[in-house]
């Protein structure tokens, strides 16, 4: 009998000692091939082999009945036994070269690599599909380290691309993060994931039915997402002209719904963050308690992520109101205030863009040089292209926020003299504003809360919220600036807010100095 062909979209690894009290290990793995599995691995850490193979038999049964292929992990001697289509191993089991010559030539062979070079080994030793991972925490192993989306990416583009290897990823996958880890660990090389690997998520389940069908059109969602990605593919993205013209109604917009937006902000900026927003159209709720983060989920229409004065509670509740946004989809701005002033702030960028989609980033040169370099873009490439030796600004700030948008599959906005925003199709800059903005705390704050507001009346296109979102800023500071009453950056930050709420929506069409690269 030749290999059989493996769909390894929803992968489902069992666990006795993990599976729902409600119902058997076997109804489990029925309940959830009805769901959609398309894989399953025994998984019997602590069975002794002749018990290990009467589940297995059984097991063996039902998948045979809906031809799903059944793996057994690590034991070799039931896989044989019970004619099983296939097995998978640990880096501490049986070697997978020994695995093969035990399995033959027709078997589909497994196994779990954390790194780079295993999974290269195990390209090398003839496996079939490696698992990647540990992906997030787990309570079904204690990992040493987690990978999160973007180390799961350092693999597959450690994969040739047109190897048949097939990938999948294991660790903490559920429902509500699976679309965003294949969209976000599709690699520059045109890897993206072939599926994902879920214990708890399916077994320890109420309903595994219901768990796997949504557990599968979570990865199909991703999976086409991330496809579009790599192929290029603008489907669905307005050109930066019909953008520009749209930013007038964009502000009308906002103004008529007053969308509210949770800020998880500093304690400097907070109070006038809020008032930009008020002055702008929208509404800011200012909530740095985890607690109420789910709650307010339900109601807000855009969160706004702030790293500066950063404590371990506002860092507990970033993760919250992320995680919730994501879930609900609603947009996340990120802004990663110093990120490069501190290890712990360094560490905090890195986990919250591996522990959510993040929809925006905004920074100025240098928080973007920082995330940059945490999200593995190639900053050599970019440094060619040119770092500014003063080390204020990029030669090539354009390329910059093109490569960080493409890698991290976002909206990335670049504050600076001339501003720029791409979503790595689309790419501008934006020479409005005054230099006394950059003399007040909070005004790149506030950006962040006025692309926020724009995000959540635009949860379509994000790019023309971050568009939006700076220029409606930047035309405030020059009004503001202009009027005789401002004499310093004190008249200047009052006379601010008055001009956020002064301008009109055609002022975003005939005074905005914005160019296509
Ligand atoms: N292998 P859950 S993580 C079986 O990293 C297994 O290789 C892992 O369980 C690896 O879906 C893991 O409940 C457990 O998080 C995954
Ligand atoms: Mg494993």
């Amino acid at each position: 009998m030749s290999k059989p062909v493996v769909d390894y979209s929803l992968y489902l690894v069992t666990d006795s000692g993990l599976n729902h009290p409600s119902r058997t290990l076997l109804q489990s793995v029925e309940d959830s091939i009805l769901g959609g599995v398309t894989l399953v691995q025994l998984r019997e850490k602590d069975l002794p082999t002749d018990a290990f193979i009467d589940l297995a038999r059984k097991v063996h049964a039902i998948t045979k009945k809906y031809n799903v292929p059944l793996l057994i992990n690590d034991n070799i001697e039931v896989a044989l036994a019970i004619d099983a289509e296939g097995a998978h191993v640990g880096q501490d089991d049986i070697s997978c070269v020994k695995a093969r010559q035990l399995l033959g030539p027709n078997k589909i062979l497994g196994i779990s690599t954390g790194t780079p070079e295993e999974a290269k080994k195990a390209l090398a030793d003839g496996a079939d599909y490696i698992g990647i991972g540990t992906c997030f925490m787990t309570q079904t192993k204690s990992p040493k380290r987690t990978l999160g989306p973007i180390g799961v990416r350092t693999i597959l583009e450690a994969l040739p691309a047109d190897h048949p290897l097939k990938t999948v990823v294991i660790g903490g996958i559920k429902d509500d993060n699976t679309r965003r880890v294949i969209i976000h660990s599709a690699g520059a090389n045109g890897r993206i994931l072939d599926g994902i690997a879920v214990v708890t998520g399916i077994v320890g389940a109420k309903d595994a039915k219901v768990a796997s069908e949504k557990l599968h059109s979570e990865f199909k969602a991703g999976f086409d997402i991330a496809t579009k990605k790599i192929k290029g593919d603008m489907t669905g993205r307005a050109t930066v002209d019909s953008v520009l013209k749209s930013l007038p109604q964009l502000l009308t917009t906002l103004r008529e719904k007053s969308p509210l937006t949770h800020h998880v902000s500093n304690y400097v900026v907070m109070n006038d963050t809020a008032n930009a927003t008020l002055a702008l159209g929208g509404s800011p709720i200012m909530a740095p308690s985890a607690v109420e983060a789910e709650d307010l989920s339900n109601v807000v229409s855009s969160v706004v992520l702030n790293i500066g004065t950063l404590t371990e509670s506002f860092v507990d509740c970033m993760y919250e109101a992320g995680k919730h946004a994501n879930r609900q989809s609603k947009p996340v701005v990120f802004d990663p205030v110093g990120a490069g002033a501190t290890t712990l702030r360094r560490e905090t960028t890195r986990k919250i863009l591996n522990a959510m989609h993040v929809d925006i980033i905004k920074g100025n040169a240098g928080e973007i040089s920082t995330v940059a370099s945490l999200i593995g873009c190639d900053t050599e490439s970019i440094a060619m292209r040119g770092v500014d030796s003063l080390g204020n600004g990029f030669v090539n700030p354009a390329a910059v926020v093109q490569a960080v948008a493409t890698r991290e599959n976002c909206v990335v906005a670049m504050t600076g003299t001339i501003d720029y925003v791409s979503d790595g199709y689309r790419t501008v800059a934006i020479e409005n504003g005054h230099a006394y903005q950059g003399r007040i705390t909070g005004s790149g704050c506030m950006v962040a809360s006025s692309i926020a507001s724009f995000a959540a009346i635009s949860p379509n296109d994000h790019f023309a919220a971050a568009v939006a979102g700076i220029l409606a800023l930047n035309l405030a500071g020059e009004h503001a600036a202009a009027r005789s009453d401002v004499h310093g950056p004190g008249t200047f930050r009052a006379a601010f807010i008055d001009e956020i709420a002064n301008l009109t929506p055609e002022q975003m069409l005939s005074e905005a100095k914005i160019k296509a690269i």
